[in-house]
Formats: C-alpha cells, structure tokens, sequence
C-alpha cells in the first residue's frame, strides 16, 4: 500500500515500477519492526552478517563486490541539456540518450527481487533547510543504510504532502557489471539514476548524488550552497560555541578533524568540540544576515582504516551499536571487525574483506579494504552537538579549505578578502585516495573538494560564492581559511602531530574571526606568527625549525604551481569569474 497519495510520487514510481518489473513493491515506513524484518531477510540470504552482539550490538558486516569498492569518477555523468552546463571537470551525457541507455539497462533488472521505496529527508524533517527524496532500489543493503544516513519514512511523506519538490533517485543492482556502471545525475529533473553498484557512495543516493550534486545546482538556483564540508562547534571555556565549516577531499581528514578531542591543555582549560556533521554541508544566508548551516545527514559513513582510539576515539565509539560495517575484515574468535591501523593485533583467524581466510599476523595482503566503511548512525557519537537537530542550523565563522600536500600549502593561511577566500579554494589540489577508483597519491586539482560532486559547470558554482560573498555585510561573513595537515619533511615524515592538535590550528582561526591574533601578511595571504600558535605540550614534537617549515612559503614552489593554476583556469574560458582572474594575476605580482 502506497504510503503516499502524492501524485508526482506515485505517477513517477508508476512508471519506474513498470520498467523494472519488481515480484513485489514495499514501502519503507520507517518503522524498527520493518527493518528488523529487513535486517532477518539480509541474515539470511547472506547479505549481512551478524556480529558479536555483547561487544557491537545491532552491528553487521557486508561485503560489497570485489569490483565494487569505491565511487566510481569515470562512469559518474552529469547530464544537462548541453555539456557546457555540465562544465569542463564533469563527465557529461545528453539527458536522452543517457535516459534510453539507463532505461535500457534498468528494463526488468527487478525481476525475482523486491522494490523497496524508500522516502527520505535530507535534513531535520520540517526544516526549512531540508529537501526529500525518495530512492527505488532492489537492495536491502541500501535501505538499511539510508535508515542509518538519513531520516526515513511516513514523516518524511507527511511535511512533503503534495509538492514536487522531492529528488527522484531509482537504483538498480543489475549484475554488478563494471562495464555497465552509471551513476548519473539529472540536475534540471531532479533526478539520479544509478545502476550496476551496490557500493555507498554509488548506491546511497542522498548522499553524494543528491545531497551535492543535485544539491549544488538546486542552491545555484535557489540562492544557498551544497558543500563538501564538515561542520564542528568549538566551545571554549566561557561556554560560547562557534563553528566552522572545512572542506576537505574525500579521506583527508573531514571526519577526524569534525569529532576531534583536544589535546590535554585544551581540555583541562574547558575547551569542547561538538560534531554537527563529518562529510556535507547546506549552508543559507539566516534573518540575521550571517551564514548557517545544517548537516543534511542522519550518520556517518566513514573511513574505517585509521580509525582508533587514539585518532579517533569518538568515531569509533559512534560506530560500536547499530553500525553497519562494509569491507572490513571478520575476526572469527570473536565474530568481531577489524581493520589496518585499528591496533597493533590483528587477528590470526580471520576472513579478509574479499570473503577468503586471512590471517593477519602473517599476510602482506590488507584485512581491510583501503576504502572500507563504517555506517554509524550520528545519535551514537559522544561528541554529537546539541544543534544536531536544529531546523535552522548553527551559525558559520569560518570556512576552512585544505587537502594534502606533501610540500607547498603552509599548516594554515588566512585569505585576505572573501573573493580571495573563493580563489583559495578554486586552487585547492590533492593527492588522490582509495575513496574513489583510481591511482591513489597522484596530485590533482580539486576546487573546495568539489571536483567530483558539482552538478554544474565548475565556473558558474565558482561565480555563485562570489555571488554569495557579495550578499553578505562583511561584518558577517565568514572568513576562509586553508590548512594543510599533510606536509612532509624531505624525508617524507609528516611535519605536524594532525587529529586533536588541530585544534591549535582551529584556535588561532577562530581568534582570527574574533579580531584576537596577529598575522604575516605573505605573497599567498595571512600566516600565523608562530608565538600566536599554542604549542604547549607539543614543544618535543614540533621545535622552532620544524614550525618554521610548516609556515613556510617557497616562491619557486608556488610558482610552479600558477603554471598548473592557469592551465587548470583556462579550461573554463569565459566561464572563469574575472574576480579569480583577478585573484591569480595578484598572486603572480605578489611572487614576481
Ligand atoms: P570521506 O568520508 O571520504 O569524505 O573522508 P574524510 O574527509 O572524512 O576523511 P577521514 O577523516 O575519514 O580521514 C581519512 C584518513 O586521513 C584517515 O586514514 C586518517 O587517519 C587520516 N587523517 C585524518 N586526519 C589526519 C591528520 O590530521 N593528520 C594525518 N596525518 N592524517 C589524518
Ligand atoms: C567520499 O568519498 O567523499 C565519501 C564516501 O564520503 S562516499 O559516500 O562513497 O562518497
Ligand atoms: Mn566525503
């Protein structure tokens, strides 16, 4: 029964449900009886394991394809009526045809299996900020899922009543086929497509798919901003909270830095880190002029190499209940998970993420998938902010752009003016990761860590913050900020301790935003004198000479790298903002 009389919905699924030719329809109402049922169906047929339940209650463990581990970049289209729209850093489909090849692969896949209808908000249900989908898929791995990362169910149909206004995402697991993969998005339809994945970041259509790239062109229209963006309170001992967005790419830090713990000097003067959200921000201009923002999430799908007490604590004590664990290995004493860098003992008798016995005490082989995932439901984290829920969101001081670089971006600059700000972080670059298929440690451009979730040409998003920018008194808008946790020394240790001694970083940021701390005025922007950064406690780790390093501007090295900038700039023609031409010639005066 049909949990909606929506016509747009049901018009829509009428039609979808007819090509893929489901045995069986079932609405997703939300309800904990139905995803128990859900969850006993997935246990039995092999899709989810269950896990120790003393030790990680309600946790399963799901292992995907071995060809099906990571977003694909190459087989993900955005597809608008001319490719100009989609830009010069997306892959790009004429809407018909891509519609016939889909429809062609999509026709009578849901053959023998079940259609599940998942409604879902991104965001509060009710928030002004919030938008709802609903995804149609044949997997019960997505909608357990999407019950972890979203929020789900009649609610959601019930605020959304009879508007269009909803993203229309219909899934298909087909035969896994690497060949026959598309993740496309239909910014001008609100609509998602995607076929022959069952992998997160493929198959969770909220997420990526919606919450940015459907998301980012929605805010091009409507006047708000789709992020790839954590966003954090700090609490410093008076009790005032204030928060800052970061946008870094895909497994360079967004969930460490979001549920960071201070180090111990922090924490005995009172300081506090609250978590609103680790991977996507919406972000609208409020009544009061200033920026806020919500975490259109529900969850946390996050990296699980890594993760530990000592990098992590907060992720990983989020991801012990009620967690779907995916790619990770099994440890078969005691039916628990691990993976590379949880600790230094990893189980003897185990199965490793492609399903065959491994032990790990003497394989050179991973455990762990490098871009294995834990999906942790965001109520579970100890560090979770209590505007989590707020409909209106938390008010931004700062934007923070970073990635990793070995050499060249300094620990932190601040941007001299707001188009600066957006300049800094049109030329962000990074060493790929595992996140995505693909060469991994291989420097690209990757403009506000964006480069594979804008729904739109790259240099139009870039004119919609200058735009953005230009709206706001500049009393009240945010300052913008790069950071770099990633630099090495020649010998290719890393030069700065990251995770909880970010906040030092974060610290002189916000001391910045408040008119506190003095600055350098450098060829690149604003460097922090280093008596302005707090180190106590860290004086062994990062002397005088290593902190000088880590501040350090070489001008050969820049210059090498407005080379790579222009190239990169000229790609968009008349579509680059005359306001970063602007910024890049003043960079080149600056270190002439
Ligand atoms: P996505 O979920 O893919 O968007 O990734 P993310 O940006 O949330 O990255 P995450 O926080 O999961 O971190 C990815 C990897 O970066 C992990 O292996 C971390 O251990 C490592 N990392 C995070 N923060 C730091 C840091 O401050 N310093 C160093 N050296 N490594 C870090
Ligand atoms: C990312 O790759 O940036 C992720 C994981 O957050 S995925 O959902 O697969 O996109
Ligand atoms: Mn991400």
């Amino acid at each position: 029964m049909a949990l909606t009389k929506n016509p747009s919905i049901l018009a829509w699924l009428e039609e979808k449900i007819a090509l893929v030719q489901p045995d069986s329809v079932v609405w997703i109402d939300g309800s904990e009886a139905q995803l128990d049922a859900l969850r006993a169906q997935a246990l039995a047929s092999g899709e989810l394991l269950k896990l120790n339940d003393e030790k990680l209650p309600d946790c399963y463990l799901h292992r995907t394809a071995v060809n099906d581990v990571a977003r694909v970049e190459h087989r993900t289209f955005i597809c608008t009526p001319t490719e100009a729209q989609a830009g010069p850093t997306n892959n790009w489909k004429d809407p018909a045809e891509a519609y016939e090849l889909l429809y062609n692969i999509a026709r009578g896949s849901y053959k023998g299996r079940t259609a599940y209808v998942i409604p879902y908000s991104m965001g509060p249900v009710g928030s002004p900020l919030a938008k709802a989908g609903i995804e149609l898929t044949d997997s019960i791995y997505v909608v357990l899922n999407m019950a972890i990362m979203t929020r789900i169910g009649q609610a959601v149909l019930d605020v959304l009543g009879d508007s269009n206004d909803w993203v229309r995402g219909l899934h298909c697991r087909c035969n896994i086929d690497e060949e026959q993969r598309y993740i496309c998005q239909f910014p001008q339809d609100n609509t998602i497509i995607s076929v022959n994945s069952g992998y997160g970041g493929n198959v969770l259509l909220g997420k990526k798919c919606f919450a940015l790239r459907i998301a980012s062109y929605q805010g091009k229209q409507e006047g708000w901003q789709a992020e790839h963006m954590l966003i954090l309170g700090v609490e410093n001992p008076q009790g005032e909270v204030r928060y800052i967005c970061a946008a870094f790419p895909s497994a360079c830090g967004k969930t460490n830095l979001a549920m960071l713990i201070p180090p111990e000097g922090y924490l005995k003067a009172g300081y506090k880190v609250w978590t609103v959200g680790d991977d996507i921000a919406w972000i609208r201009k409020g009544t009061d002029g200033r920026l806020w923002a919500i975490n259109p999430e529900n969850g946390f799908f996050g990296v699980a190499p890594g993760t530990n007490a000592h990098s992590n604590y907060n992720a990983l004590a989020s991801a012990r209940q009620g967690t779907i664990f995916t790619n990770v290995a099994l440890n078969l004493d005691d039916n628990t998970v691990w993976w590379e860098g949880l600790d230094k003992n990893p189980p003897a008798h185990a199965i490793d993420w492609k399903g065959n016995p491994w032990d790990g005490t003497t394989s050179s082989e991973n455990g762990a998938h490098p871009n294995s995932r834990f999906t942790a439901p965001a109520k579970n984290c100890p560090c979770i902010s209590s505007e989590f829920e707020a409909q209106q969101g938390v008010p931004i001081s700062a934007f923070v752009f970073g990635g990793r670089r070995a050499k060249l971006a300094p620990l932190v600059y601040q941007s001299r003016t707001w188009n600066h700000g957006v300049f800094v972080g049109a030329i962000m670059a990074s060493e790929t990761t595992a996140a995505a298929s693909g060469a991994v440690g291989v420097v690209r451009r990757d403009p506000m860590a964006m480069l594979p979730f804008c729904g739109y040409n790259m240099g139009d998003y870039w004119q919609h913050w200058i735009d953005i920018g230009a709206s706001l008194d500049p009393d009240k808008a945010p300052k913008i900020f790069n950071v770099n946790w990633f630099r090495k020394s020649d010998a290719g240790k890393f030069l700065w301790p990251g995770f909880g001694d970010n906040l030092r970083v974060l610290d002189w940021i916000l001391d910045r935003c408040a008119g506190k701390a003095d600055a350098d005025e450098t060829s690149i922007g604003y460097i922090p004198k280093a008596a302005d950064l707090n180190l106590t406690g860290l004086e062994d780790e990062v002397g005088d000479a290593q902190l000088a390093e880590l501040l350090s501007v070489d001008p050969a090295l820049w210059q090498t790298e407005v080379e790579g900038i222009e190239t990169f700039f000229g790609k968009f023609g008349d579509k680059l903002p005359a306001a970063l031409q602007a910024e890049l010639d003043t960079l080149k005066a600056n270190l002439a």
